[in-house]
């Protein structure tokens, strides 16, 4: 009798235990979307696309398929208007993005660090000053903006240094910017550089502004060469390239707060993993064949190195005229927009300018 009512225990036991998992899986389960939407500006096979797919495809692996991102390329959940994308974000209308601070800058006025015309083309080595602030006290300072605006950052990724492309002439000395029509983002800090170099640009979303090169509605434009430019075909539109690197765009991978708050902390530090190396990847797709050789070393180390690997070579077979300005040539436009640069400083803040040459400072 006493085995027989062990045995019963036993069983009910089991059949507790049992049903307390099978009751505990899914409701586990259920807390997590089926599809997780990942927002990206340009298309999906600009460099920030790519860089967005891998992240996703990383998480996927990682977390055996729990979390399933999906990414949406060419502002597909935005309408058309990136300028809108952080406060779709935070209101949960898109889970996660990988932003470009331009498009996030009309509501987070810090964001206009990294687009102050020149200040990082004229640092020794464009790359080791964008690095030393993204993983400096300026990039921290950057975070903490966004994330008191409500949007968790999980890292950085790299759209580029952003290079001067026209129909129109070689661009070496800031009088060739005269009157040329530009298409800039809608930021009003491109506005200001712009002008101040005696052009006349206008504000197109990114939807619309490919159209309007094929149309031929402006003269020029200004996106990095890996990242954007190349991926566009952009010698079917414009033949001269600067290459200025007036401004540079980091891409920052956001997540919607309630959205992050809802995966586990193992999860979450899974997705903070993924990121770093998203990192890593985004940064080598963004300086291939600009650097010394390191992207390129790690883009063949991973299996993922592209077919263009010499973006220079690239533009040149298809007939464009690359310009390289000197250092000197470069002084020149850093004098001709000191103007903006003081005015915006003062709009960004002082001390996280000042944060930012210190953090370029100790690098090089
Ligand atoms: O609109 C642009 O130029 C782009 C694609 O680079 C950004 O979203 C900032």
């Amino acid at each position: 009798m006493k085995g027989f009512l062990r045995w019963t225990w036993g069983v009910v036991f089991v059949c507790l235990l049992a049903g307390g998992v099978l009751t505990a899986l899914p409701q586990q389960a259920a807390a997590y979307k089926a599809e997780y939407k990942l927002s990206v500006v340009p298309g999906a096979t600009s460099g920030w696309g790519l860089t967005a797919a891998r992240f996703a495809e990383l998480v996927h692996e990682r977390t055996n398929g729990r979390i399933n991102i999906k990414v949406y390329p060419s502002s597909q959940l935005l309408a058309g208007k990136q300028t809108s994308e952080f406060l779709m974000l935070r209101n949960g209308a898109i889970d996660f993005a990988l932003a470009s601070p331009i498009n996030w800058s009309p509501q987070i006025k810090e964001l206009n660090l990294t687009a102050l015309p020149f200040l990082m083309a004229v640092q020794p080595d464009r790359y080791k000053a964008i690095d030393a602030v993204t993983s400096g006290k300026s990039g921290a300072m950057l975070i903490a903006a966004v994330e008191s605006k409500g949007v968790k950052i999980l890292g950085w990724g790299e759209n580029g240094y952003r290079e001067m492309t026209t129909s129109k002439g070689p661009i070496t000395k800031p009088e060739d910017m005269q009157g040329l029509k530009v298409r800039v983002v809608g930021s009003p800090i491109f506005i200001d550089t712009f002008r101040a170099l005696g052009a006349n640009p206008v504000n197109m979303n990114w939807a619309e502004a490919t159209t309007g090169f094929q149309q031929g509605v402006v003269d020029g434009q200004e996106n990095p060469t890996n990242g954007i430019n190349i991926p566009l075909k952009i010698w079917d539109y414009h033949k001269f390239l600067c290459d200025w690197h007036y401004v540079i765009d980091p891409l920052m991978l956001g997540a919607n707060p309630g959205v992050w708050k809802s995966f586990s902390p193992e999860d979450q530090q899974i997705l903070l993993a993924c990121a770093k190396e998203m990192e890593l990847y985004g940064k080598a797709l963004s300086r291939l064949g600009m650097d010394d050789g390191q992207s390129k070393a790690y883009l063949e180390k991973i299996g993922k190195l592209p077919e263009i690997t010499d973006p220079y070579a690239c533009l040149e077979q298809h007939g464009m005229t690359v310009t390289r300005l000197t250092p000197e040539q470069t002084a020149q436009f850093f004098k001709a927009t000191q103007a903006v640069r003081d005015d915006w400083t003062a709009k960004i803040g002082p001390d996280l300018v000042k944060a930012a040459e210190q953090d370029m400072a100790a690098a090089k």
